[in-house]
């Protein structure tokens, strides 16, 4: 039942019909998402359009490399498309625009960037220079790598009709591994995927590469990605197969010339389930052996091979404990023997025991004593808040806790508890809040971002991973505004000091729309989305009320251990009088998420269980801030689809009627979660529901209806 229109369905006025026969004929019609952001449409402001055209005449690139090459195949599509005239390849350093590695250039030209040097190794700089009467555009990496990077900054420069005259640029990524992790099954199911079956066609690689492989390499280096795991960290110990070997071997290759590296995930007990080894105990001389001869093998044939990732005694995965070892004892005898072909093993830290006790204290509790035990080629790999991706959730205390280990930090891009691919939350905002997170180590100033990047405690390694939310849905990701999620998710991992701001006007502008009025705001539209859903879904600190199994839709009533509503209050106590997880935070975060008067109210039913008569900063009951809370957050969703409706003409038609259609159904759904739970609330509680609210539209039996039909909704489903 969805009630709230469509914008199309609404009354089409005057200027609508006025814009039907006038402008819509002029504007590309039926886009289908599959290009993302690297659409390259034909510039048509005419100013800039005729200066990119006077200064892009010409290109040269200097080298030959794979990776070059492919710089220049991305020069030819971006700009043949944006001039939609070819820009044409000329001998080495006689283009306007020259691509070139820094060794590469000529002696005088050296001087000139002489201050941009010793540089990092994947790095670029981009510079307008004038030489001989003639403006020249020169994009100088160290390596290969950094001038790709170059070439797609410059691409993005022009695409968001970025100024071309005394360009400056000197660029290099603040983190060394920005990972996608795939939670893909060779079965091209994708666990909490929602768009559609796996990328990866199994039963044709190796032989046929798709061309969505090629694409998809393009899109990440793009933003910075350099590294993929391709599989389900639930992982079939088939992936270490030599079938599946050179299955992956052929997706390296694709890969390799995008400066993409390639890791899987593994099952810890892939000895016994592979060879006729009766334990997969990490002592055991025969499964170590059988450890390096796989590894070599895989090095064999892929001698660039990135490592593996592992989820070891959690969720029921094998691992180390179930041979009485340790999470050190397991991930060092892999890590050794990768290290002996520079390969890095990603352990996660996402362990939980579900014995009734508070199960966020667990990671912390297993992984904080193991600092400094792990060799060096080990990620200790810790999800961002301590529980599970919930919407909203203080900072792992892991962060900061870790001084002597490389941690890589996991977000997760696939909405898996933030709306599927259904609901537009742009989880940028999401990403910088936990990463601008004082974690107060040693007592001082120290963001959660100057913990990941090594700033503060030096760690050797750094990175960060995303779920991914890609699947073989024509536009990748289901919903068109999950792609700047994907999109988002690059650029910070690049440089976590971006804005979420900035960010989403480069993607709108890159992928639908330069029109002033519009960006600002769709802008308006993404920077609002994230607390809207928080708001009609799990405000104030609250997590888990989401259905049990495939977490789509609300029911607070199945998992009540983690709200603990009951007739006098709601909330889960972690002070010192309850479960004392404040006590895994250093001063003085601890005692300010202790005191309720100094606790974030974003946090507070995270850290306090609370009368529902409490009274809250802006003078309302705790119940009534509840219901406020909720109806404010479905009120959001609404301005979000007016907000729409307002930027209709800037926008293809396809798309547009896309978003407003998955809008009408995140309202009615936010209208759900509201009902829901502030039902379910009132009733624990014996409170009503103010009269100043909405009557909810979902009574008592459409619930039911509901929470049913949900559960029977094939792609709302677990796919493992
Ligand atoms: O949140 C949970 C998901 C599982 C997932 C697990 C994990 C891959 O519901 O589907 O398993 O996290 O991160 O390992």
């Amino acid at each position: 039942m969805i009630i709230s229109t469509t914008c199309s369905k609404r009354s089409l006025c005057f200027s609508g019909i006025l814009f039907l026969f006038t402008i819509l004929p002029f504007l590309s019609r039926g886009d289908d998402g599959y290009r993302l952001w690297l659409k390259y449409d034909k510039i048509t402001d005419t100013a800039y359009y005729s200066m990119c055209q006077q200064h892009l005449q010409t290109f040269s690139i200097v080298g030959s490399s794979k990776t070059l090459q492919v710089a220049a195949k991305e020069i030819k599509k971006g700009f043949g498309g944006m001039l939609a005239t070819n820009i044409k390849e000329v001998s080495s350093g006689d283009g306007q625009l020259i691509l070139t590695k820094y060794k590469d250039l000529h002696t005088h030209l050296k001087k000139q960037f002489r201050q941009d040097n010793p540089f990092h190794e994947e790095g670029y700089f981009i510079r307008s220079i004038e030489e001989e009467g003639k403006r020249k555009i020169f994009i100088v990496g160290q390596e290969d790598i950094g001038v790709l990077y170059g070439t797609f900054h410059f691409l993005r420069t022009v695409q968001t009709r970025g100024r071309l005259e005394g360009l400056s640029i000197r660029n290099a990524p603040k983190l060394q591994w920005r990972m996608l992790n795939h939670w893909d099954n060779l079965n091209r199911t994708v666990e909490r995927g929602y768009a559609g079956q796996s990328i990866w066609k199994w039963d044709e690689l190796p032989d046929k590469i798709d061309e969505r492989y090629i694409d998809y390499a393009r899109a990440n280096s793009s933003i910075g990605i350099n590294a993929v795991a391709v599989n389900n960290v639930n992982a079939s110990p088939h992936i270490l197969t030599q079938e599946y070997l050179e299955k992956l071997a052929a997706l390296a290759d694709v890969f390799r010339p995008y400066g993409i590296r390639l890791f899987i995930s593994i099952n810890f007990a892939s000895p016994t389930a592979l060879s006729g080894l009766s334990t997969a105990d990490p002592f055991e001389p025969a499964v170590q052996r059988w450890w390096n001869n796989k590894i070599d093998e895989i090095y064999t044939i892929m001698p660039d091979f990135a490592g593996f990732l592992v989820k070891a005694n959690s969720e029921g995965q094998p691992g180390p404990q179930d041979y009485g070892r340790t999470h050190v004892d397991g991930a060092n005898v892999l890590a050794r023997s990768l290290a002996r072909h520079n390969g890095i093993l990603i352990w996660r830290a996402f362990v939980y025991e579900n014995k009734g006790n508070d199960r966020v204290k667990d990671p912390y509790d297993e992984f904080a004593s193991l600092d400094g035990q792990f060799l060096p080629n080990v990620f200790v790999q810790t999800k961002n808040g301590p529980l599970d991706f919930q919407p909203r959730e203080p900072h792992s205390p892991l962060f900061g806790a870790l001084a002597s280990t490389s941690q890589m930090m996991e977000f997760q891009i696939t909405q898996e508890y933030t709306g599927f691919s259904t609901h537009l939350v742009y989880l940028a905002k999401l990403y910088k809040e936990v990463l601008d997170s004082n974690t107060y180590t040693d007592g001082q100033q120290a963001s959660v971002a100057q913990i990941v990047d090594g700033t503060l405690q030096g760690q050797s390694m750094t990175g960060m991973a995303g779920v991914s939310n890609i699947g073989d849905v024509q536009n990748w990701t289901g919903h068109l505004f999950a792609q700047a999620n994907w999109y988002a998710f690059g650029r910070l991992a690049w440089d976590h000091e971006l804005s979420s701001k900035q960010i989403a006007k480069e993607w709108i502008e890159m992928t639908l729309t330069h029109e002033p009025k519009a960006v600002e705001t769709i802008v308006a539209i993404m920077e609002g989305s994230y607390e809207h859903m928080v708001n009609y879904m799990m405000p104030l600190g609250l997590t888990v009320l989401s259905s049990e199994g495939h977490h789509y839709g609300p029911q607070p009533w199945r998992r009540t251990g983690f709200h603990n509503a009951n007739k006098e209050g709601i909330g889960y106590n972690r002070t010192s009088t309850g479960s004392n997880a404040v006590a895994q935070y250093t001063e003085p975060l601890q005692r300010k998420y202790e005191q309720v008067e100094t606790c974030p109210e974003a946090l507070l039913l995270w850290f306090h269980h609370l009368p529902w008569s409490y009274q809250m900063q802006s003078g309302r009951t705790l119940w009534e801030e509840l219901c406020f809370k909720y109806n404010d957050g479905v009120e959001g969703v609404r301005q979000m689809q007016q907000q729409w409706c307002a930027v209709r003409q800037q926008i293809d038609t396809a798309t547009f009627e896309q978003v407003d259609r998955l809008l009408a159904e995140q309202e009615d759904e936010a209208v759900w979660w509201r009902d829901a739970c502030l039902e379910y609330f009132s009733q624990v509680s014996k409170l009503a529901i103010p009269a100043e609210y909405e009557v909810p539209r979902y009574k008592e039996e459409d619930l039911k209806k509901k929470e049913k039909q949900s559960q029977n909704l094939k792609h709302y489903s677990v796919a493992r």
